[in-house]
């Protein structure tokens, strides 16, 4: 590969054959091809013929090959015994003086950058094939001359050519070392840096860039594929055998080099046979290829007639490389008796080659294999991957995946704030032989690691978000894999606003790091690393104790002022203990109203809470006079900014409500991603500006909801993407979310959108009444929520704008159902019984009250609640009111 950091990989010798009391570095330079190390001429030992023939199985013809063969078996025969004899004489005198040696092979494959790949080098006898081979042998007998270990090379073969990954060609071969054992690691060891500094050489063909190299097991089928000898005075067993047999197949059968090989290629979108029927051969092996770039799929159509679990009898393997190679097996069958009209099986390689063979001890009639194979695209794995529910499986699932694959992904919900459901359907990789380590193939899933098969307990996982896999296959056997299904889900529904035990359990945020402990596993006081001097706020901030049960509240969320027994800042006469931040809000959180009397603070200037101020600093004690028709400030200012809340179209889901009828809630906006479609809701409160929540802005690592050109609302819409006359799209210019918003306690849930240019006002398009200050939504009063948000929990949006009548519900109800998580600038609504609320999907769209002038208010901004109108667990909304003045400070007086 060009500029591949891998050139020149070179992995361990770690095979070797018999040992033989040899004349170990003579015997071998004797036997060495080339003329530069030729000592001795003894004839070299060119390995039997194979016969390469292009593709369509035909016999191989008898030719020159086969003569060669012949005579290269008789010269065998007669050389063994002679060879024997003289190597026990040689060991009867030199077995003192030298070691004893072994014979061992690699495998392995270089690419030539400078020759491509073409059909004759499909044809072992094509006068291509053998230049190139001439060619990759000098080159590899100079590789090895030039090394250390030059004396134990023996030769080389070339045996196959492909398309090579960086475009060249690649060149398959095998080479024979004779050496002493104790050289064998040594080789194996000092072998790797040496060959990866000759191997940049190049000479008039060859300009090699890459080099793979794999040790050879001595096995019996491995070595008659390659039509090696097994080195021994086999010869002599097997003359014993013919000695004994009568019948001459049966001795050629049992001699063995009887290999006969197919070369394959098929173009993508081509599908290439392979069968055998009626076997005359103990090997066949098919050489399968395809264009660089794609991958060998092997889908096995019949494999028939086998002796169940015996692989004596006969096997079928698939290799990842053109040699058999025992640690590139992809598969292995041994005598599954399997056919049917389904793929038997679906195989698939790493790289653009694949071998199949296929081995027996005893001819067999009939149709035994059928197959077939094609290119498919190489693709990548792994990868970043946002969204609120998927799938995620092994590459080329259900086909095996390919051996050699490391793949990494990382799953994350698209808000924060949720948790992942990961669930394992099916998991079917390569076993490790111990079950706590897996060192072949496996998946592990953030931090988990997973290779044997998953109990049924173990399947589903819940993680927060993000969720790292990452799958490793080994270079050999591979299965089918896994299918994963995952699921994002709202954390709130686990524990809304409070803190989570390890076991599950739900406890206040006050609760934690107040020094007693509340989880059954002591979690809750488990990480308090606030200094001595400091309080501990509920949502994990340190404070000065000084500042607890005073005016000044420093945690965000008040926590460290609700335990504040004798010391609070206020207490009602019932002894109830008041929060700094609840004096004075507007809410009555005493019996008796006393926290909301005598309130000095600029909001109110001189008017009580429930009192209106006039645009002349005046005050109207009657409750809720704006827009009502009727005009109470002397300055008629409480009837001056009243073109809101009206429905002109109308003459008269959200969880348990009804389908809108078209134009009921002009207001209603659908805030928009490009990629995501609808994600939030929104309100429109002027020509120009939208109401919404801030948690829809925030951003997760994949995307940025923060940018508001990421967005755009669309008005006037009732179902979901049908774009009738009256609606309008608009780009978003900026969004403005407000400085205190807190995304652990969900405190101050408001953003303010301005749109790129006003929009129009229609009977389908109307803006909101935005409530002043003192506006009062009194508790039991029923008003609507309306969205586009699922239909009950983990469901599907809705596609019809949906609408639900739910009723205000009281603050400190509220508070008590929630723990405390309500904080004076929420406000609660819903059905206690459960049934009908707000849902994923509705957040940042509005609660709307209908206030006496028949105009509609905005009372809440949807933001959060425990699941979906579960009993109970009601809708919690922003409460507007809290935020009039910042709306008419952001705005500038434009809503
Ligand atoms: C949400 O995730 C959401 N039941 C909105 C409202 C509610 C719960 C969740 C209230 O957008």
């Amino acid at each position: 590969m060009k500029g591949d950091p891998r050139a020149c990989e070179v992995y361990c010798v770690s095979s070797c054959g018999r040992c033989l009391p040899a004349t170990a570095s003579a015997s071998a330079s004797a036997r060495l091809p080339e003329p530069q190390s030729a000592v001795t001429e003894l004839p070299s030992s060119p390995s039997p013929p194979m016969c390469t023939q292009g593709g369509r199985g035909a016999p191989c013809p008898p030719g020159p090959v086969q003569n060669r063969w012949r005579s290269w078996r008789s010269w065998g025969v007669g050389a063994a015994s002679f060879l024997a004899l003289s190597a026990a004489v040689v060991l009867n005198l030199r077995f003192f003086v030298w070691p004893p040696s072994s014979v061992f092979y690699l495998g392995g494959s270089v690419e030539m950058t400078n020759q491509s790949f073409a059909a004759d080098l499909m044809d072992a006898s094509s006068l291509q094939f053998q230049e190139l081979a001439a060619a990759a042998v000098r080159y590899l007998s100079g590789l090895y001359s030039s090394s250390p270990w030059s004396s134990y090379y023996i030769h080389s073969e070339i045996t196959a050519f492909s398309e090579g990954a960086a475009g060249g060609l690649r060149v398959f071969y095998w080479s024979k070392f004779l050496a002493p054992a104790a050289v064998i690691p040594a080789i194996r060891n000092g072998g790797v840096g040496h060959l990866q500094r000759s191997c940049t050489g190049s000479n008039k063909l060859l300009l090699i860039k890459s080099e793979e190299l794999y040790s050879l097991e001595q096995d019996e089928d491995v070595l008659q594929l390659l039509g090696l000898e097994a080195e021994s005075s086999d010869f002599d067993d097997q003359a014993d055998k013919i000695k004994n047999t009568a019948n001459l197949q049966s001795i050629k059968w049992q001699l063995g080099f009887q290999a006969m090989s197919f070369d394959l290629y098929a173009k993508y979108g081509n599908n290439r046979t392979l069968s055998l029927v009626s076997p005359k051969k103990p090997y066949y092996q098919w050489r399968l290829r395809v264009p660089s770039g794609h991958v060998v799929r092997l889908v096995i159509l019949t494999l028939h007639g086998a002796i169940p679990g015996s692989c004596s009898a006969h096997k079928l393997s698939a290799y990842d490389f053109l040699l058999p190679l025992q640690n590139k097996i992809i598969a292995r069958w041994c005598g599954l008796p399997v056919s049917g009209s389904s793929p038997v099986m679906k195989l698939t390689s790493s790289g653009n080659v694949m071998l199949v063979t296929f081995s027996f001890n005893r001819q067999r009639d009939g149709a035994i294999f059928k197959a077939y194979f094609q290119a498919v695209p190489k693709i990548g794995c792994g990868g970043s991957l946002t969204a609120w529910n998927g799938t995620l499986t092994s590459p080329y699932y259900p086909s095996h995946y390919p051996p050699n694959i490391d793949c990494s992904w990382t799953l994350r919900t698209p808000l924060p704030g949720y948790l992942l459901s990961v669930t394992i359907v099916m998991f079917d990789i390569q076993d490790s032989p111990s079950s706590d380590s897996c060192e072949k193939d496996w998946l592990d899933i953030n931090g988990v690691r997973l290779c044997n098969p998953v109990a049924d307990s173990s399947r589903k996982r819940i993680h927060s978000s993000p969720v790292v896999l990452h799958f490793h296959s080994d270079e050999s056997h591979t299965h089918k894999g896994f299918y994963i299904l995952y699921r994002a889900f709202a954390q709130e529904s686990s524990c809304p606003r409070q803190f989570r035990c390890g076991t599950g359990q739900c406890i206040p945020l006050r609760k934690v790091c107040d020094g007693a402990k509340d989880c059954p596993d002591g979690r809750d006081e488990s990480k308090c690393t606030c200094r001595p001097g400091e309080v501990h706020c509920g949502n994990g901030q340190c404070r000065s104790h000084i500042s607890q049960c005073s005016v000044q509240s420093n945690c965000a969320d008040s926590s460290e002022e609700a335990n504040c027994a004798g010391r609070c800042y206020f207490m009602c006469p019932n002894k109830v203990c008041v929060a700094r931040s609840s004096v004075c809000d507007g809410v009555f959180d005493c019996k008796d109203r006393s926290d909301e009397a005598n309130c000095t603070r600029a909001l109110q200037k001189g008017c009580s809470p429930t009192s209106y101020k006039c645009a002349n600093g005046k005050c109207v004690t009657k409750i809720n006079p704006e827009c009502d028709g009727i005009k109470d400030c002397v300055d008629g200012s409480d009837e001056m900014r009243c073109g809101c809340g009206t429905r002109p179209k109308k003459k008269t889901k959200i969880v348990g409500g009804v389908i809108a009828q078209t134009g009921a809630w002009p207001w209603q906006v659908s805030l928009q991603m490009e990629r995501y479609g609808h994600v939030c809701g929104a309100s429109l409160v002027s020509s120009r500006w939208l109401l919404s929540a801030a948690h829809c802005f925030q951003d997760s690592d994949m995307i940025k909801y923060s940018e508001a050109r990421s967005w755009k609302a669309v008005m006037g819409m009732r179902g979901m993407n049908v774009v009738g006359t009256a609606v309008a799209t608009r780009p978003i210019r900026r969004i403005l979310l407000h400085a205190q918003y807190d995304q652990f306690t969900s405190d101050y849930d408001i953003a303010l959108l301005e749109l790129s240019t006003p929009v129009f006002f229609n009977e389908m398009i109307q803006p909101v009444c935005v409530p002043a200050p003192s506006h009062t939504f009194t508790a039991g009063t029923s008003c609507f929520v309306t969205g586009w948000g699922v239909l009950m929990e983990d469901g599907e949006l809705s596609t019809l704008l949906q609408e639900a009548p739910v009723k205000i519900i009281n603050h400190n109800i509220c508070n008590k159902l929630y723990d405390d998580a309500v904080t004076p600038r929420m406000l609660c609504a819903g059905n206690l019984q459960g049934g009908v609320d707000a849902c994923q999907g509705d957040s940042g769209g509005p609660l709307v009250c209908l206030e006496k002038g028949r105009r509609w208010f905005l009372a809440g901004i949807v933001s959060w609640g425990e699941g979906c109108a579960r009993q109970n667990r009601p809708g919690v909304y922003t409460q507007v009111i809290k935020f009039s003045e910042w709306i008419q400070q952001q705005t500038k007086g434009q809503v």
